[in-house]
């Protein structure tokens, strides 16, 4: 059975990465507002991504006999100035996950749970992907700078992603 502590905790943790999906998804729909339908499909892409990671926790929280407390998603932002713009509120948005996550391993250590431990380090591992992915297209934009036809070849690279959804275990 899992504490009470972590078991606030991982609900806190659904809780924001259901807003990041939230966020991700209005992001998709200020891109696609624009005219950048690759750029939006990389975004409705993390939105699956997010909505995935919140659903890990539940299960997990599930299946150590916790109970799942769903609380009211924040309302994201709508609007952005550009592009690039977008990427940095993205990156700046992960950073802060990151800073979730180590603080939740931070409470399993305390707790000695050792299985939420272990649990946890899926996330370190996709913190670190997430962070360098938007770390390349920041490079990539802050090049491009307001040159149409390469952000044209952009959006045309990110309207390949696909999601892959890794086995829920
Ligand atoms: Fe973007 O990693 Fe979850 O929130």
């Amino acid at each position: 059975m899992i504490s009470k502590t972590m078991e606030n905790a991982l609900n806190k943790q659904i809780n924001e990465e259901l807003f990041s999906a939230y966020l991700y998804l209005s992001m998709a729909a200020y891109f696609e507002e624009i005219g950048l339908k690759g750029f939006s499909n990389w975004m409705r892409v993390q939105y699956e991504e997010e909505t995935f990671h919140a659903m890990k926790i539940y299960d997990y929280l599930l299946s150590r006999g916790g109970k799942v407390v769903l609380q009211a998603i924040k309302e994201p932002q709508k609007n952005w100035e550009s592009p690039l713009d977008v990427f940095k509120a993205t990156l700046k948005h992960e950073q802060h996950i990151t800073k979730c996550i180590n603080d939740l391993i931070d409470i399993a250590e305390k707790e000695h749970d050792r299985a939420t431990f272990n649990f946890l380090q899926w996330y370190i591992d996709e913190q670190v992907e997430e962070e360098a992915n938007d770390e390349e297209i920041i490079r990539k934009l802050e090049l491009i700078k307001d040159n149409p036809n390469a952000l044209f070849m952009l959006d045309r690279e990110l309207a390949s992603r696909v999601f892959n959804k890794p086995t829920l275990k």
